[in-house]
């Protein structure tokens, strides 16, 4: 299409470079809450939060953090490293902290803002189960996105259910 890219003006050509740069910026920032462990099965075992990127893009986590947060307390995991496209990365908590059964799940970004965040996820059984989107990175802001059945720490939510 030759006569489209002779049309194109030097203000066209500026404007879709930055439109890229922000669906770029957009790309970066996809990451989710996808699994959360608030009761494990071991008394002595950490809570656990999964991350998963939905994502085509690479998703540099340094300086990003998670916090579960319930009434009467909150923890706080300091992030590092990439999180690559499709991929998983598992943060783990202090076995000190409270397994209360309780609490809503939030990623922030190194500014501080909110990257995602969970509804009040309920886990009263010191089991294996846990709550997971599924499938992964399902996010319609609702409790439907968590489904509470067996974890999947690390790897793909729903067992053997076919994922995408
Ligand atoms: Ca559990
Ligand atoms: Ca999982």
């Amino acid at each position: 299409m030759k006569f489209i890219t002779k049309s194109r003006s030097p203000v066209t050509v500026m404007l879709v470079a930055i439109l890229a740069l922000t669906a770029c910026d957009l790309a970066a920032a996809s990451a989710v809450v996808n699994e959360v462990e608030l009761s494990p099965s071991n008394e002595e075992a950490p809570m656990w939060v999964e991350l998963y990127n939905p994502g085509d893009a690479v998703v540099d986590v340094t300086g990003w953090a998670i916090t579960i947060k319930d009434q009467s307390w909150a923890g706080k995991m300091h992030l590092q490293g990439i999180l690559e496209p499709k991929g998983f990365m598992v943060a783990e908590g202090q076995t000190s902290w409270i397994k209360s059964s309780n609490g809503t799940v939030i990623l922030t970004d190194g500014s501080g803002n909110t990257v995602d965040s969970t509804p009040l996820l309920h886990d009263t059984k010191a089991n294996d189960f846990s709550c997971g989107r599924i499938p992964d990175g399902k996010d319609t802001d609702t409790k439907g996105d968590f489904v509470y059945t067996m974890g999947t720490k690390g790897r793909p939510n729903g067992g053997s259910i076919k994922i995408g």
